[in-house]
């Protein structure tokens, strides 16, 4: 065993930060040392319980994973923090954008915090932080926290990654039901209307009303246990209803490993994962400097009319399959 390997399966919170780093590079000597690397730790980690948490900058995604990331150290819990956040070449990622809203969970022995790198591509993204969560429990972390910003496809990659996915809201008022896309919501085990405080309060327990009526409609998915998905109130800057909402969780997590949801939602994001590792890697095929070239040869070739499409498409996939 590698020693990289060896240090992240004692714990070794810096060789694991060097482990992500590797798995985040896309240099083709990193991602083969990131490749092997993730091969000795399989099968050698705990399994996690992985949070995805979700919602639109502002509803306070960094208070509430200071506030529940330091319940949970509290508790004697290891937890790791990951972001995907594919505008974090704008924001300056998610987390390191506003680590001092998590002053109290960077310092605390059990945590460990990792902010999302710049990188504009989801598949990247994607793969980044499957192989982060990976590699935090072969570290041995009892939970994984992974963030990420309501915007775009990124709640997919999250709810794709994780055991139990988390939906927060803030207090709106009216019937707008803040213009959450039905795909979301219907990835959601549980919807948490964070900012129940002072004046919010009332509208924050009329909003979580709205979407438990909300998610009542919604048609019924095997792994939901009796009562889910459920939405609650919380304030994460009062620290108010979190051990609340850590006890559903693992409620939820329980029912689902005892009747079997667990497995068989783990066996399919490997599945899913596997798939999505394959077609990636093809379609990078034709990212490289040739295959672009050549692309752009044989667009040439059909647009004069020399070539049709069909066999221009079989010479510039020969081209692949011999290496350029
Ligand atoms: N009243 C109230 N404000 C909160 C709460 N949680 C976060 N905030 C505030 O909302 C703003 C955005 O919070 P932040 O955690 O940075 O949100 P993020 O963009 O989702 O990470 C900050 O000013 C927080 O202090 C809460 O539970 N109650
Ligand atoms: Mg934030």
């Amino acid at each position: 065993m590698s020693e990289l390997a060896a240090q992240i399966l004692r714990s070794d919170r810096r060789a694991l930060a060097r482990a992500i780093t590797l798995v985040e590079s896309t240099r083709a000597d990193h991602r083969e040392q990131a490749v092997a690397l993730l091969e000795e730790l399989a099968g050698h980690g705990r399994q996690a319980l992985r949070i995805g948490l979700s919602g639109t900058p502002g509803v306070g995604k960094s208070t509430f994973i200071e506030s529940f990331g330091m319940l949970l150290c509290d508790q004697g819990l290891k937890v790791a923090v990951l972001a995907v956040d594919p505008s974090s070449a704008r924001t300056g990622g998610s987390i390191l954008g506003d680590k001092t809203r998590m002053e109290r969970l960077t310092r605390a022995p059990g945590a460990f915090i990792r902010p999302s790198p710049s990188q504009t591509h989801l598949g990247g993204v994607a793969r980044r932080t499957r192989e982060a969560v990976a590699l935090c429990e072969a570290a041995g972390f009892d939970i994984v926290l992974i963030e990420t910003v309501g915007v775009g496809q990124s709640e997919t990659v999250v709810a794709e990654l994780s055991d139990v996915f988390v939906l927060l809201l803030a207090p709106a008022g009216g019937d707008e039901l803040q213009g959450v896309k039905r795909g979301i919501m219907e990835s959601a085990d549980m919807i948490v209307v964070n900012k129940a405080d002072g004046d919010l309060k009332a509208t924050a327990t009329r909003t979580c009303a709205d979407y438990a009526g909300a998610l009542r409609l919604l048609r019924k998915r095997p792994q939901d246990a009796p009562g889910f998905p459920k939405a609650m109130t919380a304030s994460a800057l009062e620290e108010q209803g979190l051990d609340a909402v850590w006890a559903e969780i693992t409620a939820l997590n329980n029912w689902r490993r005892d009747q079997g949801h667990w497995d068989i939602r783990r066996a399919q994001q490997a599945r899913h994962w596997f798939t999505q590792e394959v077609r990636q890697t093809l379609l990078a095929q034709l990212e490289t400097p040739e295959a672009v070239a050549a692309m752009a040869h044989w667009a040439d070739a059909v647009v004069q009319g020399q070539t049709a499409p069909a066999a221009a498409a079989q010479a510039m996939l020969a081209t692949l399959q011999t290496g350029g």
